[in-house]
């Protein structure tokens, strides 16, 4: 079986970082192909997924979809696309041969880590993999949430703000108390659990970039005394943030946390 991974996505997206930092762990072969999310409507989301004209759009009528989750504009999905893909949603990856599709971030994780032989991204034994799909589908319920409360920062409610808030701190707590036993979360070694949690956390701290229009509505950061209340996960995160196949892949994206954090210091 040819091993490597397609991945078609907007452009950064932490959410595909999470296989590409796999992958260049493990040395597997990936293609990453996207742009930015603006320019993301201008393409055709398919296995050979391309750029596409206003002319080729005309001829792509039969595509046009609207945006379900995040997107609200028109986007041009191919029938194959939701064949493989059938929630219809980037990151969406596919088989070296095109003809298996895999959805879900943390799913195409995995895809990374099963073709993996030597790195134990997903665990030592079939307990241990049972473990990190464990934390990862405790990451996925903590990702939905600060999906929708990424989406409404420009203009927050009391009800989603508190739904972010408990979640935050359910998750958050978990992953607290399991780095008080291990050097990892949940293990003494990395898997794919830390890579997971590094890029959805990540993400979440974008709440950061809207301090001003949540406290135009009277609330604050759910992150706001993240290093106070969770010690172990705040020197996690930046212990993997210094990891050399983190940093190359995440880039500037936490620089303006670290930033900040230095000056409120
Ligand atoms: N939990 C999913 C989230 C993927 C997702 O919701 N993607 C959205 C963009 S943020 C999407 O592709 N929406 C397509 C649409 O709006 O039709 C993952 O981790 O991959």
């Amino acid at each position: 079986m040819e091993k490597g991974l397609k991945i078609f996505s907007y452009l950064p997206n932490p959410r595909v970082w999470k296989a590409e930092i796999a992958a260049k762990i493990a040395g597997i072969p990936i293609e990453i192909i996207g742009d930015k999310l603006t320019e993301i409507p201008n393409w055709l989301w398919d296995t050979k997924p391309k750029k596409i004209s206003d002319t080729d759009k005309k001829k792509f009528k039969k595509f046009k979809r609207i945006g379900k989750r995040g997107f609200t504009s028109v986007l041009y999905k191919t029938d194959n696309f939701i064949k493989l893909i059938p929630f219809g949603t980037v990151p969406a990856a596919f088989s070296p041969d095109g003809k298996t599709g895999i959805f879900e971030s943390n799913s195409i994780l995995r895809a990374i880590a099963r073709q993996d032989d030597h790195f134990n991204l997903y665990g030592k034994d079939s307990f241990d993999a049972s473990r990190v799909d464990s934390f990862l589908d405790s990451g996925l319920v903590f990702s939905r949430e600060h999906q929708e409360y990424l989406f409404g920062l420009k203009d927050m409610n009391e009800a989603l703000y508190q739904r972010m808030k408990s979640a935050y701190e359910f998750f958050l707590n978990g992953i607290e108390e399991s780095l008080k036993h291990s050097k990892f979360i949940g293990f003494d070694y990395l898997t794919i659990v830390d890579i997971s949690f590094f890029c959805d956390f990540s993400q979440f701290l974008r709440e950061g970039h809207y301090e001003d229009d949540l406290n135009e509505k009277g609330f604050d950061l759910i992150s706001e005394k993240f290093i106070f209340d969770y010690p172990e996960t705040y020197d996690h995160l930046l212990k993997l943030s210094q990891i050399e196949e983190f940093s190359s892949v995440s880039g500037t994206y936490l620089d303006w946390y670290k930033k900040k954090l230095q000056n409120s210091s």
